[in-house]
């Protein structure tokens, strides 16, 4: 969503880090320059105005920098999700105390619904919900519940059709003004009509997870077509590095979560 964000809560990569699950072929992530990359991130969101809570890594979930995946957060709500991959289900617990201490309940996606939380794209007017290898029918449907019951409307898309696309956000975000940062191979789906497409190329399908905040774009770095489209609407890109994140199949969304 495009409303103005006042904080956030991220969560330092760990010496298990390297242990994450990913499909990428980039070799193994260096914790010393993905601690580099966090800090150079968190950083970003304080110059944008937003207070930051950076928990410390669990060692128990090499996943866990990956905040996004563990709730749903909206201006009214908070929504605690039940992770698609077995390994990070415990994540939660850390990301419900923390949460807790600025909603005063959190709803709860219960068994056997799985959401991860990038599947989920918040728009001006909705939220998308992916149905993907993580996020499975009965979580999008239970989310939508919690989702129409805050007021906003959800809608349910299938992408597990859509080849090598780990979440929805992987392949779209919202960029607000109507725009959706689009990757060319999902350009065109019938479920982003009514959006403005702003096409990623697909040799910087990477790029297409970005992150609209307060009146910035934040976009990773080493993605120059898409940076000067951005750049040429208006957008006003800020780029950083993510390399040691995309080695475990993240984006700069998953890192952290923004209310
Ligand atoms: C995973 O496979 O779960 C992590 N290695 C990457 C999660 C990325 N999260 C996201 O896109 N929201």
């Amino acid at each position: 969503m495009t409303s103005t964000f006042t904080r956030a809560l991220l969560r330092k990569p760990g010496h298990s880090y390297v242990q994450g699950i990913t499909t990428s072929h980039e070799g193994a992530p260096n914790l010393a320059k993905a601690l580099e990359q966090h800090a150079a991130y968190a950083a970003a969101l304080q110059s944008l105005g937003l207070a930051i809570e950076v928990l410390e890594a669990d060692e128990a979930y090499p996943d866990g920098t990956f905040v996004e995946d563990t709730a749903i957060v909206t201006p009214k709500d908070g929504v605690i999700t039940r992770p698609g991959a077995a390994s990070r289900a415990g994540e939660t617990a850390a990301i419900e105390a923390a949460l807790s201490r600025s909603f005063a309940h959190l709803r709860h996606i219960t068994q056997p619904g799985t959401v991860d939380g990038g599947d989920i794209c918040e728009t001006d007017d909705g939220v998308l919900i992916g149905v993907s290898h993580r996020t499975n029918e009965e979580g999008a449907r239970q989310l939508g519940l919690h989702l129409g019951d805050m007021g906003l409307k959800a809608i349910i898309v299938d992408i597990r059709p859509i080849d090598g696309l780990l979440h929805l956000k992987t392949g779209i975000s919202y960029i607000g003004e109507g725009r959706m940062a689009v990757a060319e191979d999902m350009a065109g789906l019938p479920f982003l009509k009514g959006y403005q497409p702003v096409v990623v190329p697909r040799e910087e399908a990477y790029a297409s997870n970005c992150i609209a905040v307060n009146g910035r774009v934040i976009v990773a770095a080493g993605y120059p077509r898409f940076i000067e489209t951005l750049d040429r609407l208006g957008a006003k890109p800020l780029a950083l590095e993510m390399s040691e994140f995309r080695k475990m199949d993240g984006g700069l969304s998953c890192l952290s979560l923004r209310f």
